[in-house]
């Protein structure tokens, strides 16, 4: 059994977090994952405060483990959002692309454990002064929103720099990514390409099929032009993207229109031509549609082997 800080402090069997993938990770998957031993994140990014309610109570109704929401710090609904969080007594919030402080002493205050989703040191060593619960060090190999450091160098450095438990994003889909994040120093991992594909994840078919063809060169990062780059599949809307934003004569307003409700047509109509399939640069090695309680074991049960049978490698 992996020994990890983070099951003991959060109450949960394994540590391995589903990431709170926006429009993807609804009540259906989160309860899955906490079923399944794993922390399940809602993603309350698309949701206003009362269809964020509605989801939290949807997930009662099918576990009673543990689980988060994810917060989307540039949500228009960020503020109602983190009322409900209160007002339902959730147990862990997870947030991404800001920096959460000033909600985080309302939250810590209300007994709410607070884990913010970090792509760099600084960050991680201020949120941890405020009292973080623990941090997410999130790599650009992940899908959608990404910062500039990857995975391999981010964690361990993370790790050195603060004293809370570091959980590792991006590039991880399997037993050796778990065992390789642990031996990085990080107490635990978070995956959302993996659950993409989960039998219990209810985004369209077509978004799954895409996912589970991809193979080692089968994404790309656009959006730096904004500020605010996102990893996609690489398909015939991302590439026309990354075209435009190159061209001086294309307006910001233009570039955003273009992008605007992209994710929902991916994810709600499997639209081929104008849907954006963000996806993390290890779907090569996504293969097979699973129940997320499969996928759980076979990632840690992978893990266990390798970590037993490491000494091995050493004459
Ligand atoms: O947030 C994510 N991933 C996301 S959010 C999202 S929704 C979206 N969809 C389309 C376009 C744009 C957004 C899709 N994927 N991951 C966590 C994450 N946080 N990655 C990077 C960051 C981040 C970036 C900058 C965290 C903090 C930050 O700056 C904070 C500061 O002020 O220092």
């Amino acid at each position: 059994m992996i020994n990890s800080r983070i099951c003991k402090i959060l109450g949960i069997r394994y540590p391995v977090f589903q990431g709170g993938m926006a429009w993807v990770a609804e009540a259906e998957l989160a309860a899955a994952v906490s079923e399944a031993g794993g922390l399940g994140i809602i993603a309350a990014m698309n949701m206003d405060g009362e269809s964020l309610r509605a989801e939290i109570k949807k997930l009662r109704t099918l576990t009673d483990k543990p689980f988060g929401v994810n917060v989307m710090l540039m949500s228009p609904y960020v503020e109602e959002v983190s009322e409900v969080i209160i007002s339902e007594r959730v147990p862990v919030v997870t947030t991404g692309a800001g920096n959460p402080l000033v909600y985080m002493k309302k939250w810590l205050a209300a007994g709410v454990k607070v884990i913010p989703v970090v792509a760099s040191v600084a960050l991680a060593q201020m949120v941890a002064k405020r009292g973080a619960t623990a941090v997410v060090a999130e790599g650009g190999e992940s899908g959608g929103h990404i910062g500039e450091a990857n995975t391999m160098p981010l964690v361990p450095q993370v790790a050195d720099s603060v004293d809370i438990p570091v959980i590792a994003a991006g590039g991880i889909a399997d037993g050796r990514g778990l065992a390789a994040a642990l031996m990085l120093g990080a107490d635990g991992v978070q995956m959302g390409t993996r659950f993409l594909v989960a039998k219990e994840c209810k985004i369209h078919p077509n978004y799954k099929q895409k996912v589970l063809k991809a193979g080692d060169t089968g994404t790309m990062v656009s959006g730096r032009r904004s500020g605010h780059p996102v990893r996609a599949l690489k398909t015939a809307f991302a590439r026309e993207y990354s075209e435009l934003e190159k061209n001086p004569e294309i307006t910001d307003e233009k570039l955003a229109e273009f992008g605007s409700g992209a994710l929902r047509r991916a994810v709600v109509e499997g639209d081929l031509d104008k849907g954006s399939f963000l996806c993390g640069s290890v779907a090569g090695l996504v293969k097979e549609e699973q129940t997320c309680k499969q996928i759980i074991e076979d990632v840690v049960s992978g893990a266990e082997k390798l970590l037993k049978a490491a000494s091995d490698r050493l004459v």
